[in-house]
């Protein structure tokens, strides 16, 4: 963990004063998604990389910011995976709208090679995750998979992470929802069948029309969902049948982090962590929030047509 945050410190700094050291702007290339890689995702990236390898804890490690894995050199090499998202929400970073780093450990067997197929697996063999945050302050949340989650917000004057926000419990039910409505028309009836529950509540539900709050920063929109409750969603659509967020370095960790605080995190039809990818950077739908709230998606998803049961035409 040493490493991480020397990494989220790091990209901190960065992201903090970014538009005066010119650290704005495109890179001039893209990444293996097709998109066009920001100064600070290259940065980001360049920096947690080297900090991970340094810290002799990892044998390999897979980041959103390059095609294959990152195999650690052999006499630098640990018994640990690291999954991660340098900089994620990044297309925000200009119009200085949080943004922040993900990640996701991952213990390899005893004596594992450092390949592809050692981090191909079910999302509940992860043993850690976090996020950092990078915004009005910056919070670092951490789990180490024993039904705690830890908060931590870093003192600029000490550079310090200290313990703000211990033992994060999100509420079952919450009175926010969080998912890019601009794809509506791409949704599936199930999809639309759930958003419009909370948009519009029966009167027999008893319950007041829901929120809505999108940032489109997938660890600020996770953030704000996790203190306050809610519904955080990337659904599958038309556009997108697998949805657009990277199992390995995006939905794994945050369904674990969830869950962890007493939440729940679905596709709509499966647990999330019950996912076994089949590339590095495949995507899935992805549904979390508190468990009343879930368990109302998967109601919705029960009973109405989606793509991911090829239901829907
Ligand atoms: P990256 O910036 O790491 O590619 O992250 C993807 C992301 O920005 C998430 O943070 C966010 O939840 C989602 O994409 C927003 O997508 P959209 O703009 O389609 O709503």
């Amino acid at each position: 963990m040493n490493a991480v945050q020397v990494g989220c410190k790091f990209v901190e700094s960065c992201v903090r004063k970014a538009r005066l050291i010119n650290l704005v702007g495109l890179a001039g290339n893209t990444n293996v998604q097709g998109e066009d890689q920001k100064k600070l995702d290259v940065l980001s990236n360049e920096m947690f990389v080297n900090a991970l390898v340094a810290s002799g804890k990892f044998s390999f490690m897979v980041s959103e910011e390059v095609d294959d894995i990152v195999t650690v050199p052999e006499e630098l090499r640990g018994k640990y995976c690291i999954t991660f998202d340098p900089l994620d929400g990044s297309s925000n970073i200009d119009a200085g709208v949080n943004v922040g780093t993900i990640f996701g450990i991952w213990r390899l067997p005893s004596g594992a090679d450092a390949t592809v197929d050692e981090i191909l697996v079910p999302g509940s063999e992860i043993i850690a995750g976090g996020y950092c945050m990078y915004g009005s302050s910056c919070n670092l949340i951490l789990t180490f998979g024993n039904s705690r989650v830890e908060g931590f917000t870093l003192d600029p004057a000490l550079g310090e992470f200290i313990l703000t926000h211990p033992n994060i419990r999100i509420p079952s039910r919450g009175k926010i929802y969080s998912v890019n409505e601009g794809n509506t028309l791409y949704w599936d009836d199930a999809t639309k069948a759930y958003f419009d529950s909370v948009k519009f509540p029966s009167a027999e539900s008893g319950r007041k029309p829901y929120s809505a709050r999108y940032i489109g920063s997938m660890v600020a929109d996770v953030h704000r969902t996790l203190l306050y409750g809610g519904v955080f969603a990337y659904p599958s659509d038309r556009k997108s049948r697998s949805g657009k967020l990277r199992i390995l370095y995006e939905s794994f960790p945050m369904a674990f982090i969830t869950e962890q605080a007493g939440g729940k995190a679905t596709t709509g039809t499966q647990r999330v962590l019950d996912i076994v990818p089949k590339h590095i950077h495949d995507r899935c739908p992805i549904f979390l929030g508190g468990t009343d709230d879930i368990a109302d998606v998967e109601a919705a998803f029960a009973s109405n047509n989606n793509w991911l049961n090829d239901t829907q035409k």
